[in-house]
């Protein structure tokens, strides 16, 4: 991935800028339509701190992505212009049908793949259509971020939120950053608007005492730490630690020490690539005032994340435009969000011999036990925590209700370069079966009829041996 696919990015992103600055005359009555993660939030915060600014009237909607009907049902809506964010790649036919079609303006930011299609009242941008990796070189908010910056160079100071999308849809790996979240980060840290530094990345690590902050620890989920706040404890006095400190208080070299106490009790894990990763590496700090809420990045992406899950996007988009008021209540999803987790992964750890190996990958049938907004997320921090070996990709299944099964899939950074592209397999394994799925090539889901499962696991082995480890295969048109 070299500077001048970074180039044709910035380039589109101009291009972007360019047809949406005459729109923000005040008359233009905007529908931005978001997705309802921490990227998407960040994204439509992004744009909505520049609609605000320049008194542009515009509503925001957060949803899973749309599909065909629900563009429809959109196009009937009295809007001058519609804003696709973190989604709509896949449905630009229908968006010319229905919305184009009635002379309404469409921009579309989005790093999902797609098939693209030309119109004068369009302008979209997409790291696909420049050479890019839309699964880790750019997230719907870095894009965003892009055309913003070039509408007014005052909007430079989300860049902060531009990351946390990026670190929502876990676009930071071991390596840092690549393509344009690289050089995003690289510019912010240079403008003073980043600190990057080195530490243990615990979720709430500027915010709870540290005995919680261990507790409650899913990522990493520390085996005999968390959810057990006597080992917790007991380990924090060991080392002489204050109960009540905080852990971004306590200096380098003390949580250097905490660290090393955390491998000695993990046994093997202290040698996994992936829990390390997950427990110490660099950590991500807010320093402009320009931003409402915690200073960690991570911290902040999580925040975003147990708003989205738990039904709440509105309360996490608020703190992201600045709202302080809501800052409290979105700490406090988060909260409960984690307990929520920590159960999901107890249960997890429990059956980790109900895992299914097949040739070219994994999964786990979860039944009920697991809440369907909870899978995907539960399968990343099984990995991150190095519970889930990363030799294959892995899906969890669980019942959504009413005769659907939701699949959730996750590959990693590896299996993508060796070609192992989970959304493409899923996708075509649930079209196959009667169902619908769609993601990038680490991360997916689908959903299918509930009595199709054993079919499914046929479809994907077959996607996998058509595809999977061979980079130069051509992509099947079908
Ligand atoms: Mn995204």
């Amino acid at each position: 991935m070299g500077r001048a696919e970074i180039r044709r990015f910035q380039r589109a992103a101009e291009e972007v800028a360019a047809f949406l600055k005459p729109k923000l005359d005040g008359n233009t009555r905007i529908k931005i339509i978001s997705h309802m993660d921490a990227d998407g939030m960040a994204a439509a915060a992004i744009l909505a701190r520049c609609f605000y600014s320049y008194n542009v009237p515009f509503v925001v909607r957060f949803t899973p992505p749309v599909g065909p009907d629900e563009v429809a049902e959109l196009s009937k809506e009295d809007y001058d212009m519609f804003v696709f964010i973190d989604q709509g790649s896949g449905q630009m036919d229908v968006i010319h049908k229905f919305i184009l079609a009635k002379h309404a303006d469409v921009v579309l930011i989005d790093h999902h793949p797609g098939s693209f299609l030309e119109h004068p009242n369009l302008a979209y941008l997409n790291p696909h259509t420049c050479g890019l990796n839309g699964g880790r070189d750019v997230s719907a908010s870095g894009a965003v971020y892009s055309v913003i910056e070039q509408i007014d160079l005052r909007f430079r100071s989300l860049a902060g939120l531009a990351v946390v999308g990026a670190i929502g849809d876990r676009q930071e790996f071991s390596s840092g950053f690549t393509g344009v979240n690289e050089s995003l980060v690289k510019r912010a840290v240079e403008l003073g608007l980043l600190y990057q530094g080195e530490g243990l990345r615990l979720i709430g690590r500027t915010l709870n005492p540290v005995v919680e902050c261990l507790r409650l620890s899913t990522r990493p989920y520390i085996v005999g730490l968390s959810g057990n706040l006597g080992a917790c404890r007991s380990l924090i006095d060991t080392l002489g630690i204050s109960h009540s400190s905080v852990l971004c208080d306590l200096g380098l070299e003390v949580e250097r020490r905490l660290a090393d106490a955390i491998f000695a009790r993990v046994g093997p894990l202290a040698t996994n690539e992936e829990f390390c990763h997950t427990l110490w590496g660099r950590i991500y700090t807010a320093t402009t005032d320009d931003l409402v809420g915690p200073r960690d990045l991570r911290e902040y992406a999580t925040m975003l994340d147990a708003c989205g899950n738990l039904g709440r996007p509105e309360m996490g988009f608020a703190v992201a435009v600045g709202d302080g008021t809501t800052q409290a209540d979105a700490l406090a999803l988060m909260s409960s969000y984690h307990e929520q987790m920590l159960k999901v992964l107890d249960w997890l750890v429990k059956n980790l011999t109900s895992f299914r190996l097949e040739p070219n990958f994994r999964y786990i049938y979860c039944g009920d036990a697991v809440a369907p907004r909870m899978m995907g997320e539960a399968l990343s921090l099984g990995i991150e925590s190095g519970l889930i070996p990363t030799d294959r990709p892995v899906f969890g299944m669980v019942d959504e209700g009413n005769g659907i099964i939701k699949i959730s899939a996750r590959g990693t950074l590896g299996l993508a370069t060796q070609g192992i592209d989970v959304g493409r397999a899923l996708s075509k394994a649930a079209a196959k079966v009667g169902g619908r799925g769609s993601g990038h090539d680490v991360a997916a889901a689908a959903r299918i009829p509930q009595e199709r499962m054993n079919e499914l696991i046929d479809k994907l082995l077959q996607a996998f041996s058509e595809t999977g480890g061979n980079p130069d295969t051509p992509e099947e048109h079908s």
